[in-house]
């Protein structure tokens, strides 16, 4: 097989990739180790930022997306049962988040691939990369056939745990890593939600999350222990420690509903630099993990490949090489970005097993100067809604 771009995994930031590519005119081969059902069923982000949404619309994936996703003008935060409101439409005018489940996006995102008559392989095994600094070529399984598909350049985006990144020569890359002392449980439950916006709370007993997927569908988390056993979480546990932490002094508390997934989320920081080693080229969570709690994961791997396809369309039309020569540092000012803001929402909802009530209580002021505060209220609104696209800086400059 030959291909331009030979794509490493069918995850938001390979499909995105995949997508604009093909309306470049830029031929790719996705690859992907898993099941089609096994990636669409996969529960993970709900959040989309601004310049996701209108890159997925402006490039034709908006039809679902704008009748089922749930635009959100702001969000609650909770800290010592007062809920206090950040208002979107008021800081950052015309900019708002969308909720559209990760599961729903990549169902979309394959079904326009397909829709192209696009090469994307499922199942594929035993993928192995090489060459990259000359006439990068890759090697994988389908059906116990063995293949080889030789290629122009590769984009690693199989996720945190895929082989692209480690592939890379010892040296070549240095990874910055931060682990945090504990983890998220996660459940989706059917019940309407009770609010129609998201909640972050923090509690004496740790962090707590309200958010949903549709009209009838709830999805919450509660800060654990990396180590928590599940089988210790029967579900009336979880709701009452859900409504324990996240219940306000205005009545507010989330509705029990009967339980349909739950599972346990470590939580991570890593960034990898350079995000590109010759031509092989890494994004979205290949190249950097953020914490869940600024809901940047997917939108930061969105944001990378919307680079690289910019970069690749400008070689491959004009034969320039400086838009992929600056690739990394185009991302990685967002990407450290990101991290700060993601570590920074983290450490602000969190209670760590070492902090004091020094440390709770200097929490507790932060929260109430970041929903007070109209100068910090428009920097948490600026962040979560997310940077421009075109230029990839804050909104304000
Ligand atoms: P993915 O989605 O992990 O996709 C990588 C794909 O590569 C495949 N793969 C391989 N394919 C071929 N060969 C190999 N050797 C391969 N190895 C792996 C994998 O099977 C997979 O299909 O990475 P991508 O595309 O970079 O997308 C990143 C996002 O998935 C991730 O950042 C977000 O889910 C993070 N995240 C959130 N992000 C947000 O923007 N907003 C949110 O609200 C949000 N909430 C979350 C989250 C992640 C969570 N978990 C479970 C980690 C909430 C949670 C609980
Ligand atoms: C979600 O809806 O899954 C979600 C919302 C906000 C976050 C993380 C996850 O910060």
């Amino acid at each position: 097989m030959r291909t331009q771009v030979g794509i490493i995994g069918a995850g938001p930031a390979g499909l995105v990739l995949a997508h604009l590519l093909h309306r470049d005119g830029i031929d790719s081969i996705v690859i992907e180790n898993r099941s089609r059902d096994y990636v669409i069923g996969r529960v993970r982000a709900g959040v989309l930022e601004q310049s996701t949404v209108d890159l997925l619309v402006e490039t034709g994936l908006g039809e679902r997306l704008r009748r089922e996703g749930m635009r959100h003008s702001g969000i609650h935060l909770c800290f010592g049962r007062r809920r206090r409101r950040i208002d979107f439409d008021d800081l950052t005018p015309g900019r708002a988040i969308t909720i559209y489940g990760q599961n729903e996006l990549v169902t979309d995102l394959i079904g326009a691939r397909i829709a192209t008559g696009g090469p994307l392989h499922f199942n594929v095994a035993d993928v192995r990369i090489a060459n990259f600094d000359s006439a990068p070529h890759i090697a994988l399984r389908i059906d116990e056939n063995q293949h080889e598909i030789a290629c122009d350049f590769i984009a690693g985006c199989d996720g945190s745990h895929g082989i692209s990144r480690a592939s890379i020569p010892a040296g070549a890359v240095r990874t910055f890593e931060r682990e945090y002392p504990f983890a998220w449980l996660g459940i989706l439950a059917e019940a309407a939600p009770s609010c129609d916006e998201i909640v972050y709370a923090l509690h004496a007993r740790g962090f707590a999350l309200f958010s949903m997927r549709s009209p009838s569908i709830t999805r919450l988390y509660l800060q654990c222990s990396p180590d928590e056993d599940l089988e210790r979480w029967p579900d009336h546990r979880i709701w009452d420690e859900l409504i324990a932490r996240l219940e306000s002094s205005d009545g507010w508390r989330p509705r029990r509903g009967k339980i349909l997934q739950k599972g346990i989320t470590g939580m991570r920081s890593l960034v990898a630099e350079p995000m590109r080693c010759a031509r092989l080229f890494l994004a979205g969570d290949a190249a950097h993990i953020v914490p869940p709690t600024g809901a940047k994961g997917l939108n930061l791997a969105v944001a990378d490949v919307r680079i690289l396809a910019r970069a690749l369309a400008a070689y491959y039309r004009e034969g320039r090489e400086d838009l992929l020569e600056r690739y990394s540092e185009d991302c990685l000012r967002r990407v450290w970005n990101v991290q700060r803001f993601s570590w920074w929402m983290t450490s602000m909802l969190h209670r760590a097993p070492d902090a004091t009530e020094f440390d709770y209580r200097r929490q507790l002021a932060e929260l109430d100067y970041f929903t007070s505060s109209r100068a910090a209220m428009t920097s948490l609104a600026e962040n979560y809604t997310g940077w421009k696209s075109a230029v990839n800086e804050p909104e304000s400059t």
